[in-house]
């Protein structure tokens, strides 16, 4: 899987060179390329954005600039992607969907946003990750590509995947590890038993548990 991030602030991304994805980095699984769409501008003081014309508060970023910067990195199968808040809400779904392509471009909007002809041009799909307003596009385009990249294959371990929230439908059940008792309190007796298949019953009992109590409508689905 191969993610191209089109933005304003190319050091943010640093952040993904951690942890799971920085590993699925090393190992080739997943290639993430950071755009840097101000080297872009015509302008001798490097300007990306304007006033909006009808007037309003704060700053727009240019077509002509944006579309430069796609065209730098776009290829036929690349599917663009669009951070906003008027975007599909990500899910699970959504994620295992995306984790499907093998080029995703990711465009991330600042200042008031971008001009609509270029979205209107080059956009795919708007994509948002929750009903609030961000300074920029660019954490919510880490929370896609954190997300996706969990689903290319090599990156989790099959029983990671298969056993965290959402996967099934239900909640994740609850984890414990050492010390066997922290502050008084006792890991679950069954845990301890080595008794697999009580220990599968137990859990699936807490997954459904859990999601009646904190998400009752992931059960209608
Ligand atoms: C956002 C969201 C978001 C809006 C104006 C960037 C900002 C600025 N993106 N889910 N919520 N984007 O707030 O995806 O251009």
């Amino acid at each position: 899987m191969k993610f191209d991030v089109l933005t304003l602030f190319p050091e943010m991304f640093e952040i993904l060179h951690q942890s799971i994805i920085g590993k699925a980095i090393e190992k080739d699984l997943i290639d993430i390329q950071i755009t840097n769409i101000r080297d872009f501008s015509k302008d001798k003081h490097k300007k990306v954005d304007d006033t909006p014309y009808g007037g309003g508060a704060g700053m727009v970023m240019r077509p002509d600039v944006v579309y430069d910067a796609y065209k730098s990195v776009k290829d036929e199968h690349a599917k663009v992607i669009y951070m906003s808040p008027q975007g599909e809400k990500l899910n699970q779904k959504k994620v295992e969907e995306l984790a499907k392509e093998s080029h995703l471009i990711i465009l991330c909007g600042h200042y008031e946003g971008i001009d609509q002809r270029v979205l209107d041009k080059i956009v795919d799909e708007e994509i948002s990750i929750g009903d609030y307003v961000l300074t920029g596009g660019e954490i919510p385009a880490m929370v896609l590509i954190d997300s996706v990249s969990r689903y290319v294959e090599g990156v989790l371990k099959e029983d990671s995947i298969k056993e965290e929230s959402f996967s099934n439908g239900l909640l994740e059940y609850p984890q414990y590890t050492r010390p066997e008792v922290f502050e008084g309190m006792k890991v679950p007796e069954v845990l301890l038993s080595g008794h697999h298949e009580n220990i599968e019953k137990w859990r699936k009992e807490k997954s459904l548990e859990i999601t009646r109590k904190k998400r009752p409508e992931l059960l209608e689905k």
